[in-house]
């Protein structure tokens, strides 16, 4: 007879491992689950893409948690409520254009959001180097994140993928890393990787969405990611940019996939 540890096991390892082969072929492997990933992956999914995200941490939700300096609200401008409230998210009207948002909520919100969307989301699993072949991004290979933090020597495994998008955050990890490894030439003004401005709200604001794009044939980069990339300026605890630049991508993505 089975016992209740055999069976309780065996259902963990039998599902997981299910999600896990079913999301070796993507169409779009994000990295990152802060604000610009989950609603890039969320929208993604939305129209049909077969969308895993990959996030290092325990926990999904990137730099929304602490709001401002630990104190948990976050501000959103008008122009991106309508993405917010597609998720069934509160927001508060505080005037001059601008509502506050339950840091908790929004992390949550959205999370939930994109699982509820169709995309599997694989937390504590790090990328650690990409796919490139034929002069194309093609896929990530990823390792468990106590792997890395502890630097064991195991080899990674690996999920092939249309399109990659780097949406993890001010490092931008995943263009950096194909910058340096593929010796690849990327869509902006140098080249290469410019570096992160100083804070300037308005401007951050408004680059991280028209820093937005493909950086290279199968790579994008969103949020903070992209700002890193192209030279915009950080912005703090605003993510109106963030999800404008979450829902851009996921356009421009499918536009690419669909062509
Ligand atoms: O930094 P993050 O929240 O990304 P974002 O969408 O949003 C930035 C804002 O949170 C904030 C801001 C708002 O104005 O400036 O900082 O640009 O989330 C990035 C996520 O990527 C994960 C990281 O743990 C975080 O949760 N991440 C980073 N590198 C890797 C990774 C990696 N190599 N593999 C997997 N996950």
């Amino acid at each position: 007879m089975t016992t209740m540890e055999e069976k309780i096991t065996d259902a963990i390892v039998g599902r997981f491992f299910d999600k896990f082969r079913a999301n070796l072929r993507l169409d779009v492997a994000v990295v990152g689950a802060g604000p610009s990933g989950l609603v890039a992956a969320h929208d993604l999914a939305k129209k049909g893409m077969k969308v895993a995200l990959f996030e290092r941490k325990l926990a999904p939700g990137g730099g929304i948690w602490g709001g401002g300096m630990l104190m948990n609200e976050v501000v959103v401008p008008h122009e991106a409520a309508t993405i917010v409230k597609d998720f069934h998210i509160q927001i508060k009207d505080v005037g001059d254009g601008y509502n506050t948002i339950d840091a908790v909520e929004l992390a949550s919100g959205l999370i939930f959001g994109c699982t509820k969307a169709g995309v599997s989301v694989f937390n504590a699993i790090a990328v650690e180097d990409i796919v490139f072949q034929s002069n194309q991004v093609a896929g990530l290979v990823i390792n468990w994140a106590p792997v890395q933090k502890e630097r064991m020597h195991v080899d990674p495994l690996v999920v092939s993928a249309r399109a990659v998008l780097d949406s993890t955050g001010h490092p931008a990890e995943v263009v950096s890393m194909a910058c340096r490894k593929a010796s690849i030439k990327i869509d902006t003004p140098t080249g290469e990787v410019i570096g992160e401005r100083p804070m300037w709200m308005e401007s951050g604001e408004a680059s991280t969405v028209a820093n937005t794009k493909r950086l290279y044939p199968g790579l994008y980069a969103s949020g903070m990611a992209a700002n890193n990339a192209s030279g915009g300026a950080r912005m703090g605890p605003i993510f109106g940019g963030m999800l404008m630049s979450g829902r851009k991508v996921a356009n421009l993505i499918s536009e690419d996939l669909n062509a």
